[in-house]
């Protein structure tokens, strides 16, 4: 196709800035979030200024594409082929609350269900992870400043060791915002599985870690400084611009079924694994399933 990805990817730099700088001028409280589902599914007025921003910047420089954001989603609106931003203005809305400082902004070019640009910025840390389909993932350490590209990090930064099993894996999961009937039982069931001790038929990872953000996980597996990540029910602005990062690092995105896995706005399980050789990834997916039931 005639996009021209860096340019897009440029302006996500920028766009990804500006919303740093709302977040961190913005305090929010548990008084002034509301809910949405739920009292654990937390939105500010910061959630909604940042996607309105972004959405006038973007859709005013690429009027054709179609545009998917997390707080003004619509039951019923689907993924097309189209050229899609999907854009999650604040992955980790609960950590932005309560100033715990994991979170981030989640930009996603995706383009027929394949994303093609990432861009996630952790303004607490100013810290960017970029991706272009085919030209490698990055790591930028106080991006703000940052003037040349010897800043920038090749993902993943350390050569990992092989991915042997998942017991000697730092785990990534998350309880999310839906804790009821059959989500929470599938949720408690991963966890208590990963943490059990083998002879208990568990997998005794390392450790399971809790970040809050999704997009932000999936970073951490691309950069290797965590092994796996585990979520049900994510959706499209959690995972499309990771998604891009992670597999440009090397790593690999599966989901609890079978068949072809691409993007999706519809609350998926999903299962990535860090990079290493295609046949360690093939064995932690399997021996994970194994360990916690398909789900
Ligand atoms: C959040 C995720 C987090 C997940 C929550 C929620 P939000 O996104 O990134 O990892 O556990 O279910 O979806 O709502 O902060 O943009």
């Amino acid at each position: 196709s005639d996009l021209n990805l860096q340019k897009i990817h440029d302006l996500l730099i920028e766009v990804a800035h500006e919303a740093g700088r709302m977040m961190l001028s913005a305090r929010p409280s548990n008084e002034s979030s509301g809910t949405k589902k739920n009292t654990a599914d937390l939105v500010t007025e910061t959630d909604r200024a940042v996607e309105a921003m972004v959405s006038t910047r973007l859709t005013s420089a690429y009027p054709t594409f179609s545009f998917i954001g997390e707080e003004t989603y619509t039951p019923g609106l689907t993924l097309t082929a189209a050229p899609t931003f999907i854009v999650d203005p604040i992955d980790g809305t609960t950590n932005f609350v309560h100033n715990f400082p994991a979170f981030c902004i989640s930009l996603g070019l995706v383009v027929a269900h394949v994303p093609v640009v990432g861009i996630v910025y952790n303004p607490c840390l100013d810290e960017l992870y970029t991706a272009i389909k085919g030209s490698g993932a990055f790591l930028t350490r106080n991006s703000l400043t940052q003037k040349n590209s010897a800043d920038k990090l090749k993902l993943p930064h350390r050569e990992p060791e092989k991915l042997e099993n998942l017991s000697t894996c730092l785990v990534g999961a998350e309880w999310g915002s839906d804790r009821s009937g059959s989500n929470f039982a599938l949720k408690s069931q991963v966890f208590t599985r990963l943490a059990a001790a083998k002879a208990d038929g568990g997998a005794m990872v390392h450790s399971i870690r809790c970040l809050g953000s999704a997009a932000l996980n999936l970073c951490m597996v691309a950069s290797g400084q965590q092994d796996v990540f585990w979520e049900g029910g994510c959706w499209a602005w959690d995972v499309a611009a990771g998604w891009c990062i992670l597999l440009e690092a090397g790593g690999m995105i599966v989901g609890g079924n079978p068949g072809q896995w691409e993007v999706a706005v519809d609350g998926r399980v999903y299962l990535a694994i860090r990079g290493g050789e295609e046949e360690g990834q093939k064995k932690i997916v399997e021996e994970f399933w194994g360990v916690v039931g398909e789900g």
